[in-house]
């Protein structure tokens, strides 16, 4: 049986209960099989299949918190700091109430690849909480966040591991937390990224991975001599990648025409009015029925199950911007049915495997998160060395950078995927060039 049978079988006897998690290595190291075969022997023998897949350590941990009428709420807290070889670890905190280890355990595996992409010194972590903040007043939120920092900060630190928003947290819970941290450890440190602009957050940070995907979608548009000016896309998702991925797709040119919540979708054939969504969203923390209320041009559906959502749309991009697994492959075929031309990833795993498969196989240029959304961590490691050098540099100058991080991980990405003779598959090329930056430093610092 080849090295990686051999490691995929012992991971799922390990891990049976944790499909995200399985879903994340059986794409990796499926992906990896050209590199593993021309390196078995080394790797076999040095085991970094068995290191790689195996997380540093997992930390889960109970939140007690009292809530608005007096009654004290528990939840399960979690960080998994899943590799450093390259930099601390670093990744999002992800407050939803589907939140388990397999999710983050998936979400911490990624973050190790993904920050490898991003040409800058950070290693693969992830956390969060089953904790849900719909609905929660603000007390209510900063009582989780302190009861949560409270425990986490034991663990973390601006050389051990940054954690930074994800799903449900933004900058708010971000200041909550950073409150609490600085508290108990008597210090102002960059512990957290995504913080505010007064103390040593990153102007473009809140539009990173949004911006990010945009210049990186445009970058394999323009290698395959597409313009973005004048396609339709479909965005999912409503939050802050969405929010930023629509933004800038607009000022290229392009015209998104649909995003959703986890209750229902918008399709606005004029284009979305982003700041209307902003207002919605952002300033509101509202439903899209709100938006649909105050546009005559957009459709509002309630999601019902087994529809395809912003999916069934005829259009030239789709943006998949809210959470895992959510294009399957009947969406799949209705994109391709529908002419779509390429599918670039916001969120983190939102294509199933057998749709990406399908994609893939009918000429869709796809390219998976890890490469797609990276802007957003790049940008935070753009904030860890603002903080260490105790500067801020201007919008334009990390906006710039971004773009030019985003631009270098299409080569590199599409380089890998040539050089292993998978031209074109960016999943490879992705997983492949992530992979070879950490091996070659877990190899260099022996057994550990
Ligand atoms: P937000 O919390 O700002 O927004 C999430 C959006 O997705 C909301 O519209 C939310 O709807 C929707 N959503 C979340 N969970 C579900 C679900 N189970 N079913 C349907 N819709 C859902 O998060 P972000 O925009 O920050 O994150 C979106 C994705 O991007 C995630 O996969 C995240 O891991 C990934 N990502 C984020 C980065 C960042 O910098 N923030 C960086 C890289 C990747 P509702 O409000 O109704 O819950
Ligand atoms: O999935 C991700 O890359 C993030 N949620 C951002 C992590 C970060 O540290 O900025």
């Amino acid at each position: 049986m080849s090295y990686v049978d051999e490691v995929l079988e012992q991971v799922k006897a390990k891990n049976a209960d944790q499909p995200e998690f399985l879903q994340a290595v059986s794409e990796v190291l499926d992906s990896l099989r050209p590199v593993i075969d021309a390196n078995e022997e080394l790797y076999r023998k040095n085991a970094i299949l068995e290191r790689i897949t195996e997380p540093d350590r997992q930390i889960m941990f109970r939140v007690p918190w009292v809530d608005d009428n007096g009654q004290v709420q528990v939840n399960r807290g979690f960080r998994v700091q899943f590799n450093n070889a390259i930099g601390p670890y670093k990744g999002g905190l992800r407050l939803h109430p589907s939140v388990n280890l397999s999710i983050i355990k998936f979400l911490g595996f990624e973050q190790i690849f993904k920050n490898s992409l991003t040409t800058l010194p950070i290693g693969g972590g992830k956390g969060g909480s089953d904790f849900d903040p719909k609905g929660k007043s603000d007390r209510e939120i900063m009582a989780f966040c302190q009861s949560f920092m409270t425990e986490l900060g034991k663990y973390i630190g601006a050389d051990i591991d940054v954690p930074a928003g994800d799903i449900g947290t933004g900058a708010r819970e971000i200041g909550y937390m950073f409150g609490q941290y600085k508290r108990i450890q008597g210090m102002f440190e960059g512990v957290l990224t995504g913080k505010g602009l007064t103390w040593g957050g990153s102007l473009a940070r809140t539009q990173a991975t949004g911006y990010g995907l945009l210049y990186l979608t445009n970058a394999l548009l323009k290698d395959h001599n597409i313009d973005i000016a004048g396609k339709t896309c479909a965005v999912s998702g409503s939050g802050n990648v969405a929010i930023y991925a629509i933004e800038k797709a607009q000022q290229l040119g392009a015209k998104p025409v649909t995003c959703s919540d986890s209750t229902g979708w918008i399709y606005d054939p004029e284009g979305i009015d982003v700041a209307l969504l902003k207002e919605v969203k952002e300033v509101k923390r509202a439903r899209l029925t709100e938006y649909a209320a105050a546009r005559p041009s957009a459709e509002y559906h309630e999601k019902k199950n087994g529809e395809h959502g912003v999916w069934q749309y005829k259009v030239d991009l789709a943006l998949p911007c809210a959470t895992q697994n959510e294009l399957d492959l009947e969406d799949a075929k209705m994109l391709v049915a529908n002419g779509v031309i390429s599918v670039t990833e916001g969120a983190n795993m939102p294509t199933t495997l057998d749709a990406t498969k399908y994609l893939q196989e009918n000429g869709v240029l796809f390219v998976g998160g890890k490469a797609a959304n990276a802007g957003g961590v790049a940008t935070s490691a753009l904030e860890m060395s603002q903080n260490s050098e105790r500067l801020s540099w201007s919008f334009e100058e990390v906006d710039g950078k971004l773009k030019g991080i985003m631009e270098t991980i299409y080569a590199n990405i599409s380089d890998a995927a040539k050089r292993y003779g998978v031209e074109g598959d960016y999943v490879a090329g992705a997983n492949i060039a992530g992979f070879e930056k950490v091996v070659d430093a877990m190899l260099a610092q022996g057994v550990c």
